[in-house]
């Protein structure tokens, strides 16, 4: 049986409220005037969402500007020719407040949520000064080939780092492709869930054919009740936030979102865009698509590459068709102008 109060309930009963004064850090200012289901003014039950805005400022970071901030690093080049690049990325303690009223004590990459987004080309050299500026013991685990002991794991290498400590992870970017890093100390599920998390790209040299567009899109949950069980879902962290702030995009302007899914707890998680269709590229690892279609899954750490453009003007959603996750947040608009 699930508990009274499960994540089922919440656009039901507008249980959030109850939920942040049991044990959340809250501003209660807020709290109050956080209904997640909402009425229109006919009546009807008019699209989930949230009633105000998390304060993007006091998070560090806006989903908005996480869509298109790509982190190439500082770049040098070594001599043997090989171009350099390096990162400083540091595991830090850090509350963030996931929807109006309601922080979260998240585990970040770099205060933020996905972490940075690193980007390299394949062949590149890459260099990641970790530094542990939290209370509990992480790595960063890449996805991607390298040596056992640079794969952040509890059993090769330097094995977990200890709060205060840090360690430099050095390997070459390959293969080409969308690919992810994470922590992997255990509890794994937990490390992942508290948010340290990002995407990894690595551009096939020469680079892709050019878009208008790229943007990134990483899809995880928030279970702030710590039940093992999901309350919110989200691309880039904070729910609802690109029905409030539609991604603007052109007629006919091309798009291409690099979509990962870290989300824990959950076996699948799905991507759904409406009133079109787009190629996809399962791992970004080949240039020629595998797919034509307007619905993908993911599990775990799956990944894949959207390209896409709209025909018409308009506002399109897309969406988790995970009807749930779509209701508890995972959720956003494209705003497409001209023509
Ligand atoms: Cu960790």
């Amino acid at each position: 049986m699930k508990p009274a109060i499960s994540r089922r309930n919440f656009l039901r009963t507008g249980a959030l409220a109850l939920l942040g004064a049991g044990f959340l850090q809250k501003d209660s200012s807020k709290t109050a005037a956080a209904p997640l289901a909402q009425m229109d003014h006919s009546g009807h039950k008019a699209m989930p969402g949230v009633v105000g805005e998390v304060d993007h400022k006091k998070n560090g970071f806006n989903p908005t500007d996480v869509l298109t901030d790509f982190d190439y690093g500082e770049v040098s080049t070594l001599p043997n020719g090989q171009t350099l690049r390096e990162y400083r990325i540091s595991a830090l303690n850090k509350n963030i407040e996931v929807v109006p009223g309601i922080d979260y004590p998240a585990w970040t990459y770099n205060g933020r949520i996905p972490g940075p987004t690193i980007r390299a080309t394949q062949g590149d050299r890459i260099r990641i000064h970790f530094s542990n500026g939290s209370t509990h013991p992480h790595t960063m685990h890449f996805h991607g080939v390298h040596p056992s002991e640079m794969d952040g794991v509890p059993s090769s290498g330097p094995g977990v780092i200890p709060p205060g400590e840090s360690f430099t992870y050095e390997f070459d970017a390959e293969p080409f492709g969308l690919h992810l890093y994470h922590c992997h100390a255990f509890p794994l599920a937990r490390h992942i869930a508290k948010g340290l998390y990002g995407a990894f790209i690595i551009d096939p040299p020469g680079g892709r054919p050019p878009v208008d567009h790229e943007l990134v899109m990483v899809m995880s949950g928030f279970d702030v009740d710590f039940d093992d069980a999901n309350d919110f879902y989200a691309v880039n962290a904070i729910p609802f936030h690109y029905d409030q702030h539609p991604i603007q995009i052109g007629v006919n302007e091309t798009v291409r979102v690099y979509l990962v899914n870290i989300l824990e707890f959950d076996l699948i998680n799905s991507f759904h865009l409406h009133a079109n269709f787009f190629n996809y590229y399962p791992t970004g690892t080949s240039l020629t698509p595998s797919e034509f279609t307007d619905t993908i899954m993911q599990t775990q750490a799956q990944r894949g590459i959207l390209e896409f453009s709209y025909k018409y003007p308009g506002l399109y959603m897309f969406h988790a068709h995970n009807t749930e996750f779509a209701e508890l947040g995972w959720t956003g608009h494209f705003q497409v102008v001209g023509g």
